[in-house]
């Protein structure tokens, strides 16, 4: 049984001795002028099956606690909360159903909608919400990630490794995905071979390491061939001394500099109907530290 629970009052600090100015993010939550809008998805079911740490479940809370004090943008927009999905137990499949039908009306009526996952088994309920709402459309995925994600459905049933492959079995004409920030020793030769056989564009994390630059040919050409971008943020892509808090940790990683400019070359396609954020887990986080970088992303995504 999954359980929507609705969106708690945002509160956060006020200086209202600054002026009209001095508006921070929970100031937008709720305005009249959304442009966009988020939801979270509480969900362990994924890293379970993926025989990985449990704790992703507990992310949407920790992201808005880290967004709601951020400075609002320069031009403020509202944005609208939706609440959370909260998916017990270990299957994902029954929250993933849920989540596409919650982001399906969401995606009709704004430009944009973000998902706080979850693990990336969040990816198979995002995709399908955004088909569901766009029936018709070429959906290019970019997945800014250390891991492909395209793991065979095994024994156990789909979890935060396969959501790819899923996406790929629902959809094999379309499926258009490029993932960034691949670490070559996390995905076995299995699935890089599978990748060469998809045709998936591969920017490893080695070309990532300065500068976001070696990802905007990827962008740009997927970009120019889809009518809409879905962009998932997998937080294990940063090193680990940036974001301790996830199910897998990357030894190397893409400095979360570089994401934001990968990020934003994406987000300035105007293609960008849907973006996620997956695998924090706040259990295993330091002093709130990954939860700060996905507070960051997740301005960046819903101003
Ligand atoms: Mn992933």
């Amino acid at each position: 049984m999954i359980e929507h629970r609705n969106a708690q009052p945002w509160t956060g600090r006020g200086d209202p001795e600054d002026g009209d100015l001095a508006l921070r993010m929970h100031h937008l939550a709720g305005r009249d002028d959304a442009g966009s809008a988020l939801i979270g998805f509480a969900c362990d079911a994924g890293v379970l099956r993926n025989k990985s740490n449990p704790g992703a479940a507990e992310a949407p809370p920790a992201i808005r606690g880290a967004l709601a004090n951020l400075a609002a943008p320069r031009q403020p927009r509202g944005f609208h909360d939706a609440g959370d999905l909260v998916v017990p137990g270990d299957d994902p499949a029954p929250g993933q159903q849920a989540l596409a039908e919650h982001l399906a009306p969401l995606v009709a009526r704004y430009p944009r909608v973000v998902v706080l996952g979850g693990g990336h088994e969040t990816a198979w309920g995002s995709w399908r919400g955004l088909r569901r709402a766009m029936p018709h459309a070429r959906i290019g995925i970019v997945n800014i990630d250390a891991h492909l994600d395209i793991r065979a459905i095994g024994p156990s049933g789909p979890s935060s490794g396969t959501p790819f492959h899923q996406i790929r079995q629902a959809d094999p004409d379309g499926f258009d995905y490029a993932v960034l920030g691949l670490a070559e020793e996390s995905n076995t030769e299995a699935l890089r071979a599978r990748a060469r056989d998809w045709d998936v564009a591969i920017v490893e994390d080695h070309a990532l390491q300065t500068s976001a630059e070696a990802g905007f040919d990827v962008i740009d050409a997927l970009s120019a061939r889809s009518d809409v971008i879905y962009l998932t943020i997998d937080l294990d892509v940063l090193p680990a001394a940036q974001a301790p808090g996830v199910s897998a940790t990357a030894a190397r990683g893409v400095p979360l500099h570089v994401v934001e400019g990968l990020v934003a070359r994406t987000l300035a396609s105007g293609k960008v109907r849907l973006a996620d954020i997956v695998e924090l887990c706040p259990p295993r986080d330091h002093g709130d530290r990954t939860a700060r970088c996905a507070a960051l992303l997740a301005r960046r995504l819903l101003g």
